[in-house]
């Protein structure tokens, strides 16, 4: 573009026109928004030209020279934003959280409007288009959130009871006791080979034991052949649960994609489904095989996950398949001790907890309280990922993501 390059910052004290006009050093003259949201520390706002050939808002249909009718809500962030840069810049310290909490509203309102009027749904007299607007970032926001869950079952926040009774389980499922979970969401499925494959190999790091290169265990070029009795699993079962993970690897994986383990805690809330008895299907383990692969129905290997019935919060294989790394060390009295909030498992320790027995244990392992401990990754232990709900509403309200300037 002659004369004006695409991108430049130039001061405009806010509020602000919507649409100026720049005359080009080579002839000609262009239109340009303001995206408000750009406000820099100097008061200035970033400005982006529209191509040469644009001298009208495709949307209004006014240019610059016209009064036009800027849309009440955007004046309105705009001059919010102005009074929030105001305190910021007379340095009203004491005011500093209130003030970053209404440049974050204004941003975000301003930034939702923008969206909404170079979206194809806005309104073309989109002066007073407010209603569809509020109405477009809602829509947006929903569509991210199922986006982000998709695949995943909600947990509400509440309490959960955890452990075993007196008399039954192991010692280190004492004493049952009730928690406060804030609300969650964990993937109805455990973390596929395919799935992690596809992670490890962008990420060139993480790779599961078995696939490592260059590694010991790895079941084409190792001298270990501990894994190679699955070789055919790992190759012909994409959908069959990632094992030879180690904590650290699931933690990255999760990481990956904004998510993160679960607590014990969670995975046992989770596991339970809304019950209290031993397996999430009751007390019986003569019905485990419809619910579980393990050692009894498995034939001596992990199987495609989600093939066997779902616990009541429409999980699938928290009982058996494989074992689930969680976020928490292991401490066998921290049932004992743990904290009713949000118990996020010891400070300390040498093990991963590790829940839910695999297609290698019987059928008492993978009652939903029974807790165990790794430090290493094996050919049973995958995992599954959760997310708070709180972290999800902080990312998926972000307008600003979205690309608005042509
Ligand atoms: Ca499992
Ligand atoms: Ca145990």
């Amino acid at each position: 573009m002659d004369g004006l390059t695409p991108r430049r910052r130039i001061f405009i004290p806010p509020p602000a026109l919507f649409l100026r006009k720049a005359i080009l050093t080579g002839g000609g003259e262009i239109y340009y928004h303001i995206p408000d949201r750009d406000l820099v520390s100097n008061g200035g706002l970033t400005v982006t030209a529209l191509p040469a050939n644009t001298s009208r808002c495709p949307h209004c249909g006014k240019t610059a020279a016209g009064g036009y009718k800027l849309p009440a809500h955007l004046l309105i962030s705009v001059l919010l934003l102005g009074l929030a840069l105001f305190f910021w810049v007379t340095g009203r310290n004491r005011l500093a959280d209130a003030v970053n909490q209404a440049r974050l509203t204004s941003d975000q309102k301003a930034g939702g409007v923008i969206a909404y009027i170079w979206s194809p749904e806005a309104d073309k007299a989109c002066g007073g288009c407010l209603a569809s607007a509020g109405k477009f970032v809602e829509e947006k926001k929903t569509a991210a959130l199922r986006e982000k869950t998709k695949d995943m079952a909600y947990l509400s926040a509440g309490e959960y009871q955890i452990g075993s009774p007196e008399g039954a389980g192991d010692p280190d499922e004492h004493p049952r006791h009730k928690v406060y979970l804030d609300a969650f969401y964990i993937d109805k499925y455990e973390a596929s080979t395919a799935d992690y494959m596809k992670f490890a190999a962008a990420a060139n790091a993480n790779y599961p034991e078995w696939a490592k290169p260059g590694g010991q265990f790895n079941i084409d070029t190792g001298s270990k052949s501990y894994y190679r009795h699955l070789s055919s699993v790992f190759k012909n079962c994409g959908g069959c649960p990632i094992v030879g993970v180690t904590a650290k690897d699931a933690r990255a994986y999760c990481a990956a994609k904004n998510k993160r383990l679960p607590t014990e805690a969670e995975w046992e809330a989770a596991a339970r489904g809304g019950t209290d008895s031993i397996f999430s299907f009751g007390d019986d383990p003569a019905a485990t095989a419809e619910y579980a692969w393990y050692e009894a129905d498995s034939g001596g290997e992990p199987h495609l996950a989600g093939r066997k019935k779902p616990n009541g919060a429409g999980i699938y294989d928290m009982h058996g398949n494989v074992w689930e790394w969680t976020a928490d060390l292991y401490d066998k009295e921290y049932y004992r001790e743990s904290p009713r909030l949000n118990p996020a498992g010891p400070v300390s320790g040498s093990d991963n907890v590790i829940r839910g027995g695999s297609w290698a244990f019987d059928a008492d392992s993978l009652r939903s309280a029974n807790r165990a401990g790794s430090d290493k990754s094996n050919d049973d232990i995958g995992l599954r990922c959760a997310v708070s709900e709180a972290a999800l509403s902080e990312t998926a309200a972000a307008p600003g993501a979205v690309d608005i300037v042509r």
